[in-house]
């Protein structure tokens, strides 16, 4: 077994955190996650490198880096080649694209996911959260369309331009509040799930 060399902190109830450790899994990555933030806190010397009292952030040696789509980037440049990061600038943007894609996403589905997860269901504020709801739905049919069209977010393969929505996804069809049907969505999410990285450090209790 080799030695870690790429430190990913953050504790792993986070989405962003999920997305590092399911793609390091993914690059076959040395790696080992330090929980840090929410319920854990932080520590000075971790809010010296990353002064947003965010998670994640990980270190590897050569860069010490927070965000977690810019993560995701580096590393899939630096770890993973041509299959990972296309050197063709719009193959490389059209995978991007839903990354970015998903922050605008993350927003709608915050209120129906926290409610799930930290609110007794005596106190859920159903407008709101069905509001919500309605948003995300607007949103996903327009990922719905795509995924009818082209087997991966990143293209004709699975790639990095797959995990952040992966990860919102699992929330997604977690959440239970009515929603509707999105069948190509299903599918690339079944896809999904089979990803040991995904099962295991995805598909976790949510919290
Ligand atoms: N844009 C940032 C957002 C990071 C973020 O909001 N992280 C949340 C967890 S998903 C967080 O750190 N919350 C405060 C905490 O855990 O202490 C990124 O993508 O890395």
């Amino acid at each position: 077994m080799a030695e870690p060399f790429f430190t990913i902190w953050g504790r792993l109830n986070s989405h962003n955190v999920k997305k590092i450790v399911w793609f390091a899994e993914e690059l076959g990555l040395a790696w080992q996650r330090h929980d840090i933030g929410g319920a854990f806190g932080y520590t000075d010397e971790y809010l010296a490198k990353n002064p947003n009292r965010l998670v994640p952030m990980i270190e590897d040696g050569k860069v010490c880096l927070w965000e977690s789509n810019a993560i995701l980037r580096y590393m899939a440049a630096e770890y993973g080649g041509e299959a990972w990061f296309p050197s063709d600038p719009i193959d490389r943007a059209l995978a991007d694209r839903w990354m970015d894609w998903q922050i605008t996403f993350a927003d709608a589905q915050r209120l129906p996911f926290l409610s799930m997860a930290r609110v007794p269901q005596a106190e859920w504020d159903m407008p709101a959260i069905e509001r919500d709801m309605a948003s995300c739905a607007r949103q996903l049919a327009i990922l719905d369309r795509h995924l009818a069209q082209t087997p991966w977010l990143s293209g004709s393969r699975f790639g990095v331009g797959d995990i952040p929505m992966g990860v919102y996804a699992y929330t997604w069809f977690s959440l239970p509040f009515a929603k509707p049907d999105f069948p190509a969505l299903a599918d690339w999410y079944e896809r999904i799930k089979t990803r040991p990285g995904f099962s295991s450090y995805v598909m976790i209790p949510l919290t």
